[in-house]
């Protein structure tokens, strides 16, 4: 298995995050991504290669031109400002809906675009969000080109980014850009999220699709982030009403009933007829994650790889979540080594 990174990813850098109010250094660092390119390097599975850029349409294939132009300037219209420091996304209530009219003004499309206050934006942030996506991009190429599996060391995250707004450290919906790619041959593509967070973007963007089957175990919304979304009863709507599948599990939860989980998952993508999986891999449900209360251990994401290889189908690891620094890369690479090796 090959996988795909860029240096571009550490442009987007020295931001941090709004938590009770205060703003605090950023989890969701450069160093993630370095720690798991230098442990698939370790664990020798294949090749570390630089993405091709595939441009802008397989982006707008998934995403709002609208919002990919506001993400591509507003870095420039924030410093035009005078500003320095990096621009926030404000956080819009979800329980006056979808703002109706975009502002002119770049403080006012901040919220606009932004589903909560996890993103903010910096002189790089467009550079590392789209070749994140060119990342997932080459990945699925190969598996276009017949690979039976490969790995999109994606920085920034995707799954919380919809078509339209950035949130939860995401800009670009890197695993669902891939799914979409995916299509040109598949003519049914999976998504297994086992992210600790609920992958609400990417649930979002497949939630009225019939061809794209949308599954994710995570922390019950009842207690923690995305807080609005990932309800066992959330199935989808219209065409898509029962491709989406939602397993929360609740705080402490360790392997056992994770996985117990994880194989209502895998059955509901096998049933589905999925011709290929997209693993949107986050590996922040490790017990010494900081921002999360699952109590997954190292040894866990090995299990997780075997179980995996259930889905005899092409597979593409999109990495999301995780940020305990110095697991971080061990634990994304063990579930591959599960993969490859059992
Ligand atoms: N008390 C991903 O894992 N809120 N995003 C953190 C901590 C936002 C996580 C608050 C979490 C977003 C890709
Ligand atoms: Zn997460």
């Amino acid at each position: 298995m090959d996988a795909w990174f860029t240096e571009h990813h550490q442009a987007h850098h020295g931001h941090g995050e709004l938590i009770g109010g205060r703003l605090v250094s950023g989890f969701e660092s450069p160093v993630r991504a370095e720690r798991v390119r230098a442990a698939f390097e370790a664990a020798a599975l294949g090749a570390v290669r630089s993405p091709a850029d595939h441009g802008l349409s397989p982006i707008l294939d998934v995403h709002d031109a609208g919002y990919v132009g506001f993400l591509q300037r507003a870095w420039r219209d924030w410093q035009a400002l005078g500003h320095q420091h990096p621009a926030l996304g404000m956080i819009w209530h979800a329980g006056l809906g979808r703002p109706r009219v975009l502002p002119r003004h770049i403080e006012g499309q901040l919220g606009f675009y932004s589903l909560d206050a996890g993103c903010a934006i910096v002189a790089g942030t467009w550079e590392a969000a789209y070749w994140s996506a060119q990342c997932a991009l080459s990945a699925t190429q190969a598996i276009l080109q017949g690979a039976g599996s490969a790995l999109a060391i994606c920085r920034p995250p995707g799954h919380h980014a919809t078509a339209d707004a950035m949130g939860g450290y995401c800009y670009l919906n890197n695993a669902a850009i891939a799914a979409q790619a995916l299509r040109a041959r598949f003519a049914r593509v999976g998504i297994v999220d086992v992210d600790y967070h609920h992958g609400n973007g990417t649930q979002a963007i497949f939630w009225r699709r019939d061809d794209v089957f949308f599954t994710s175990l995570h922390a019950d919304p009842h207690d923690d982030y995305p807080y609005f979304s990932g309800h066992a009863d959330e199935r989808g709507d219209g065409p898509g009403t029962g491709h989406t599948l939602n397993l929360p599990l609740p705080a402490g939860t360790q392997a056992p009933a994770w996985l117990a989980a994880l194989e209502q998952a895998l059955d509901a993508t096998v049933q589905r007829g999925c011709e290929a999986v997209v693993v949107s891999l986050g590996v922040d449900t490790f017990e010494r994650d900081p921002i999360s209360k699952f109590k997954l251990t190292g040894d866990d994401y090995l299990e997780i790889g075997r179980r995996l290889r259930r889905l005899v189908v092409p597979m593409l690891f999109v990495f999301e979540g995780g940020y305990a620094t110095d697991e971080v890369g061990a634990n994304a690479v063990s579930v591959l080594v599960g993969y490859e090796r059992g």
